[in-house]
Parts: C-alpha cells; structure tokens; sequence
C-alpha cells in the first residue's frame, strides 16, 4: 500500500442512513449491514416519494398527448435526461438515450454502433469486463465476423498498459472497458485509454455502471464517446439506465428496436426515424421510474462526489486493512486503496464464499457472493467465485468490524482452526 495520507470524509453515515427507510430494518433479530451496493443500492426516503407522487399526479404517456397529464409527465421524463447530461457533463442532452439499464445500454453500442463494423474489424475489450460488456460483443463477433480482442490484467488486478500498444490498431473499430471492475474495484484510467483508442480512430465506449455512482465521472473531460450505467447502482430506482453518447455519433446509427415514439412517418413498408435520441426509445419508457431518479441525484450532488469517494476510499482503506489483518484471507485486486473503489472481493481458502455469506446473513450482513457475471475473470484469478463486500455512503467502519467479525464466527462455525 502507498503511504498516502487518507482523504477526509465528511460524511455523516448514520444520518444519512436514517433517510434510507429499509436501513431501519432488521434481519434475522440484527439491525441490517447492507454491504452489497455493487449489486444494487438501496434507496432513500426521496426517490420512494418521487415514484408515490408520480403516480398520484402527473401518470400518463409521454411525448403524445396534449392534456395537463401528459404534459406534466413528458416534462418530468425529460427532466431526468437533462438531469443526467448535466451530472456527467454530457455534450448535449441529446445524447442521453433512456434506457432500462447499462446491460441494455451497452447492447445498443454494440448492436447499432457495431452494425457499422465489417469482418475483420477489432474490437478491444479487458479480462476484467462484466459478462454485459463481453456478451453484446460476443453476439456482434458471430453476426458479422468482427475479431474481439482482450487486454490483459496484471497479477495486482490492473489492466497491463504495457501489453495496451501491441492490442491496438487500424483495425481496432471500438475500445469497450469498465471505469471500475466490480470484481476488483480496479479504477481504470479512462483518460489515458481514451486518448490509446482515439489514436488508431476507435471509439472509446465506457462502461461507468460502477463508476457514476461512486467518483465524479466527466464525460467531456474524458473525451469518451459512449458511457453506460443504471439508475438503481446509483441510488435511484430499477428499471432505468443511460446510453450517453456524443450526439454525432447517434446521428450515424440505425435503431435497433422498432415501433411508436421512435418514428417521423411509417407506410405499410417503410420508415423514417425520429431524431435522436428519440430514434432510439421505442414503446412506453419507464416513466415512473425516470422522473424519480433526479431525486437520487439530488442526493449525490447534496453530498459531492468528491465526498463520495473520499468516504469509500475510507471505507475500502479501513477494510483492506482489517481484513488484511485477519491473516487468512486472499484478498484480490489492487491493494493500494487510491487506485480502486469502495468494494473488496476475498475467499476464504477454508470456506466457500456462499457458506460465508450464508454466515454473514445470520448476522444481518449482505454480500454478494460468486462469479459477480465475470466468469473469465473468474478463470484469470483461478477461484471458482469470491466473496465481495462493496459500499456505499451510508456504510461505515463499524459495519466493516460487523464484518470481520462475523469473518472470524464463519471460522468458528465451520471448525476451522
Ligand atoms: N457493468 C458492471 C461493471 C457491473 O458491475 C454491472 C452489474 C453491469 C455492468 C450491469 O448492470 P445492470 O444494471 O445492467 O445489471 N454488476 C452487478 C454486480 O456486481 N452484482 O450484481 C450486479
């Protein structure tokens, strides 16, 4: 670990737990550890009241009616899309496609970017990706014989930036990685990366479903062209995701999903598309959902990002270092805390991971436990799954001690000595 001196945190876990109804709940008789944020967070007391209040006032269509309703709907629908641009500093809120999450997000890129690919052509993706920015390219691989390509990580789980020039060429169309590995909590540097692909002319596609929740991500600062993550990561509800892209770049894709909203003129056997980002939104989005999630970002701006991660870099901080200290458990990724965010994997050679979190859940603690949908990273790190504990703001280092405590109790249950 680097000798760098830890980031204040300011703030305040127990208050703001309070503002999450489901945090005052207990489960089987403990008041509930929710260290499972990587897979979803829970949501505060705010975003529960936007849904209520959608419905009770404004429900209707969007984008069709002209009555009070639908008005009212359509511009609390759009009210998340700038919302959206504006917390990762989009170029142009037309470039916010809604979606339901960054799996489909991420499928979009790969379906109507990757129909302008032709076989032969390369794309660029890591060991460390999560099965929904591996899958999409794997289908892409087989529609049109595109050659996929995969950048090594280092035994310290990070991305072998040595091994980067030698991947990338003239054939490479797309360069597709994660800002932050859920597995490793890896931060991958974006920039640089960015700068790697855009130098042999590849498009730089972002999976931040892990990164928007937890650092401030500027999608012009990074000068990347498609950014992909889900609402219910980042405090808001399920069902709602974003494909942010520069609007250049959707004007050059086709739709890949076809019906009402996405169309100008239809004849029996033709079309023409709506403008983007339109042209991308077939059917009834989630409306509910969307005009409740600025109400999440509401929170995290009330906060700061800079806090935010600062706060989890603490939290990882403390918890690599107890954990550490148990002496018994293999912990992956990097483990100097400035270089991930706030989760940690591990196994427990004596235990399988879901009998601990079997354990842990007897105590009141969630984790995950798993291959987190990263078989080949899985395979890389030769473990079949791990444990991960992964955090959030209102987490704190007493729940990092729950933890550890109840590390050692597997320990005890299983007879291990
Ligand atoms: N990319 C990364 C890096 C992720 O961690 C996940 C979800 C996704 C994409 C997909 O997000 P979705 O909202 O479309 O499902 N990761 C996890 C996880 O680590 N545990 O549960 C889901």
């Amino acid at each position: 670990m680097t000798a760098t001196a830890p980031p204040r945190t300011t703030l305040d876990p127990s208050a703001l737990r309070a503002r999450f109804p489901i945090l005052q709940r207990q489960v089987h008789g403990h008041p509930l550890v929710y260290l499972d944020n990587a897979a979803t967070t829970q949501k505060p007391e705010t975003v529960l009241a936007a849904i209520q209040r959608y419905y009770s006032t404004s429900n209707a269509n969007v984008h069709r009616g002209v009555h009070t309703l639908a008005e009212e709907a359509t511009a609390a629908y759009e009210a998340c899309r700038s919302r959206v641009a504006r917390f990762v500093n989009a170029p142009d809120e037309r470039g916010v496609i809604i979606v339901r999450n960054a799996t489909e997000a991420l499928n979009l890129v790969a379906r109507a970017w990757g129909a302008t690919l032709t076989a032969g052509d390369e794309v660029l993706l890591s060991e460390m990706e999560h099965h929904s920015n591996l899958v999409p390219w794997i289908l892409l691989a087989r529609e049109r014989g595109v050659v996929l390509r995969h950048l090594p990580i280092t035994d310290s789980g990070e991305l072998d930036m040595a091994a980067l020039p030698g991947m990338l060429s003239r054939r490479t169309q797309v360069v597709a990685l994660t800002a932050m590995s859920n597995v490793l909590g890896t931060i991958n540097p974006i920039a640089e990366l960015t700068e790697a692909a855009h130098r042999v002319g590849a498009v730089m596609v972002v999976d931040a479903a892990q990164s928007v929740p937890h650092m401030p991500v500027d999608f012009q600062a990074l000068g990347i062209d498609f950014l992909a993550f889900s609402a219910h990561k980042a405090y808001g509800p399920t069902g709602v995701g974003f494909l942010v892209a520069k609007p250049e770049l959707l004007e050059r894709m086709e739709p890949i999903s076809g019906g009402g909203e996405m169309i100008r003129a239809v004849h029996l056997d033709s079309a023409t598309w709506n403008d983007i980002p339109h042209r991308f939104e077939a059917g009834t989005p989630n409306i509910a959902d969307a005009a409740a999630f600025p109400a999440a970002l509401d929170l995290l701006e009330e906060l700061g990002m800079d806090a935010v991660r600062a706060h989890e870099h603490d939290l990882v901080r403390y918890a690599l270092e107890r954990l550490r200290s148990l002496g018994w458990l293999e912990l992956h990724g990097p483990l100097d805390p400035a270089r991930r965010g706030g989760l940690v994997s591990f196994v427990d050679p004596e235990i399988h991971p879901h009998d601990l979190a079997q354990v842990l859940d007897t105590r009141g603690i969630a984790i995950r436990a798993g291959h987190h949908c990263a078989q080949p990273l899985m395979r890389r790190l030769d473990v079949a799954a791990t444990a991960r504990a992964s955090f959030a703001v209102y987490n704190d280092r007493d729940e990092v001690d729950a933890l550890v405590d109840g590390l050692m109790a597997a320990r005890k249950y299983f007879g291990v000595a």
